[in-house]
């Protein structure tokens, strides 16, 4: 791009529209400066973010301390390869243990890799420690899940848009109703491996399963020796006002699987956490990637987290989410079947006459309040935890004012 013409929002769009891989139909806002929860588009307008880059913004758009992190960093060392050691790493590594209560640490770059290091590590963890048959591992997954746009995640997606024209699927996978621990005791059997679930299902529509759900799969895991794999990539860091979605249940699952705000909104950092036992089954050679672990993710990821823990920013989640959900319920649409969630991680699920949500969301972002639609009927709204009750008072008049218009 030629750096003296500046281009309009059509003339971006288009030339988007023609290079581009159509996989998204994103809104036709043009964003080229992002600062704590607001962003700003080509034409100087500002929007309130409420999807945070679907829960990858948690400490809000270029947080000073992460962005510092990140040019310092980078000033010194970007990439070696893990065929050299670096200063960064180990204490990232550190502070991902203790966070999470683990052992040990597996560094990744993107939230799909590091649950398909989880699903890897769980298979040989069944093979070599429980005893499984070998090529005989089962992983129990649920219906409304995702994780992920792999051909092996896809394999036990049942949603049909995401699996279609990419098979043969990889096998060893069994989907069952989510919600129903029943269903996961009469599916386990003794070449179980794991079992792997989101604590709340972002993509199905912000979908919270009954209160001791979560519970029951780390009673069954232990009855049965299966790992219990929580998919923290978007409930966790703060997100439903809990460091992770687990804790609502007082549950500490065999792996935690993270990514998202790991990086702090600006770099791709994912990774496994786990004990000893599990995360030992790898040796060297087994597992890799050429950007995992690498110094400038570990650097931000290591500010992203202090930044999370130092600024309280889970428990303005669960104050402003608190906050939130109070004045959204006072909101009396036509339109709004029931609101859910926890913390800062909401789905208003509209009535199906309402038309679909993407219509909604349209409305909001003329009104300059950015969300997502999802499966047709649900208005996901995640602003960044640094979120205060002002700029929400911002954003309430918008969607209220949004939700009692009439579509049709
Ligand atoms: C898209 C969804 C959200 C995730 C959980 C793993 C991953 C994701 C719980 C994979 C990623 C993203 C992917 C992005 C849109 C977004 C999304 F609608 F697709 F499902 F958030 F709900 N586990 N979710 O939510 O992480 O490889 O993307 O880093 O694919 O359209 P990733």
């Amino acid at each position: 791009m030629d750096a003296q013409k500046t281009y309009t929002a059509d003339e971006l769009i288009e030339l988007e529209e023609t290079y581009g891989a159509h996989n998204y139909a994103p809104l036709d806002v043009v964003c080229t400066r992002g600062e704590g929860v607001w962003l700003y588009d080509v034409e100087g307008n500002r929007y309130l973010d409420c999807l945070s880059a679907y829960s990858a913004v948690n400490q809000g758009h270029r947080h000073p301390r992460i962005i510092e992190a990140l040019v310092e960093q980078a000033g010194r060392l970007t990439l070696t390869s893990r065929a050299f050691r670096n200063d960064q790493l180990p204490l990232f590594y550190k502070k991902v243990a203790e966070l999470t209560g683990m052992e040990m640490v597996l560094p990744m770059n993107t939230g799909a890799e590091a649950v398909e290091t989880s699903l890897k590590v769980a298979r040989k963890w069944g093979y070599k420690v429980k005893g499984i048959p070998d090529n005989q591992a089962e992983i129990l997954t649920v219906s409304g899940n995702f994780h992920g746009r792999t051909i092996s995640i896809i394999s036990f997606s049942d949603e049909p848009q995401y699996r279609d024209g990419f098979g043969p699927f990889t096998p060893g996978f069994k989907v069952l109703p989510y919600g129903d621990a029943d269903a996961v005791e009469a599916a386990i059997t003794p070449n179980t491996a794991a079992i792997s679930v989101e604590p709340i299902q972002g993509e199905a529509g912000v979908v919270v399963p009954p209160e001791g759900y979560l519970r029951r799969i780390r009673e069954l895991c232990d009855e049965h020796n299966v790992l219990f794999i929580a998919d923290e990539i978007q409930t966790g860091l703060g997100r439903t006002g809990r460091m992770f979605a687990c804790e609502h249940e007082d549950v500490q699952p065999d792996m935690y699987v993270l990514g998202k705000a790991l990086g702090g909104g600006v770099y791709p950092v994912s990774a496994v956490a786990a004990s000893g036992e599990i995360l030992g089954v790898l040796n060297p050679g087994d597992h890799g990637s050429t950007f995992g672990g690498n110094p400038l993710g570990a650097a931000v990821a290591a500010a992203s987290l202090d930044v999370l823990v130092e600024e309280n920013l889970v428990e303005n989640a669960h104050e402003m989410g608190q906050y939130l959900r109070d004045h959204l319920a006072e909101i009396n649409s036509p339109h709004i079947d029931h609101i859910r969630g926890k913390g800062l991680m909401i789905g208003i699920v509209l009535k199906p006459e309402a038309g679909g949500a993407r219509w909604f969301a349209k409305q909001m972002a003329k009104r300059g309040v950015l969300c997502k639609d999802t499966h047709r009927d649900v208005l996901r709204l995640a602003p960044p935890l640094v979120i205060t009750k002002d700029e929400l008072d911002f954003a309430l008049p918008i969607i209220r004012d949004v939700l009692m218009s009439d579509p049709h």
